[in-house]
């Protein structure tokens, strides 16, 4: 089947306030320096790159609150990212987003849901991002955007672009989990959400487990929003990553799962967050996040 090739456009958040390090924010030059736009080009994309979103930087403001760090801040970025996912998505073109920390997914995610009657979410991570003011050990908001587009979290957040909740926890899978914090479990329980840990994974391997994702994610829906950490990796092929988890999902698993989304032809918007070149070794990961976005929108060997 040949999959139609919407235009896409790059968007640019280079937000670290959510995150506990820095670096983060030269995620979306380092994804761009591996070659991304020409990438896109060689198999067959109409490519507009409309640069990067202005991020403040954490020197020049002050947490207000330590238990959500920077809240006005991000809920300002992603409030502005929301407008800018859905106007894309009025143009007829496919909104690809890069982080950035995680909790730019708060915008992405609102402004691709604002088009959608019911989006699906597939959700790559190592982290839950389930966290909210309660519950979070670290007031990093980039562990709670999962929550907050599930409608648990602080009113400014949760209503970005003036609607909520964005998707419906029947409809929203997380694999690659490994690390889990108590608040998170006790979010997965309460709303039932289709968790696929490591452990999951290996005993089924990734290919049943994309099967039954799918179902998940396309049951009812009319759009697919993928959301990757690339912490979901493991630091072996994924070194460059602020908070590495050990025992992460192969280059080969999450190509595979990849390639399975191109193939099931349901994506509507994507987003490649957490990429951290100041802790990486020689581009590595932006340049296997920039693989993984080619195998997301349809790269074959043959
Ligand atoms: N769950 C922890 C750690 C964490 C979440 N996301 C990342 N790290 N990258 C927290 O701070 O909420
Ligand atoms: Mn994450
Ligand atoms: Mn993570």
């Amino acid at each position: 089947m040949v999959m139609e090739k919407k235009p896409v456009t790059v968007i640019g958040v280079p937000m670290d306030l959510g995150a506990g390090r820095r670096g983060v924010d030269m995620g979306p030059s380092a994804i761009r320096y591996a070659m991304l736009k020409e990438k896109l080009i060689q198999l067959g994309y109409e490519v507009e790159d409309v640069g990067n979103l202005h991020v403040p930087t954490p020197e020049t403001h002050q947490v207000v609150d330590p238990r959500l760090k920077y809240l006005k801040e991000i809920a300002s970025v992603c409030e502005t990212l929301g407008r800018t996912v859905s106007e894309t998505v009025e143009r007829g073109r496919f909104p690809l987003v890069l982080g950035g920390d995680h909790s730019i997914a708060i915008g992405t995610i609102a402004g691709a849901a604002k088009h959608r009657k019911r989006l699906g979410l597939i959700w790559f991570d190592a982290h839950g991002d389930l966290n909210t003011r309660e519950t979070t050990p670290s007031g990093n908001i980039h562990g709670m955007p999962l929550a907050v587009s599930l409608g648990y979290g602080h009113p400014d957040l949760v209503n970005c672009l003036g609607f909520t909740p964005k998707v419906q926890p029947e409809n929203v899978v997380l694999i690659g989990i490994r690390d889990l914090d108590e608040g998170e479990r006790k979010l997965i329980r309460q709303l039932g959400i289709r968790v696929f840990t490591m452990h999951d994974i290996d005993r089924l391997g990734m290919g049943a487990v994309m099967e039954e994702a799918l179902e998940i994610v396309t049951r009812g829906t009319d759009g697919v929003h993928l959301s990757l950490d690339l912490d979901g990796l493991d630091p072996k092929d994924a070194p460059g990553v602020g908070t590495p988890v050990e025992g992460g999902l192969t280059y080969r698993e999450s190509h595979l799962a990849m390639e399975m989304l191109a193939e099931a032809n349901v994506l509507t918007s994507a987003e490649f967050v957490e990429v951290n070149p100041i802790l990486d070794n020689g581009n590595r990961t932006a340049k296997v996040a920039v693989a993984l976005i080619e195998s997301a929108l349809g790269k074959q060997v043959i």
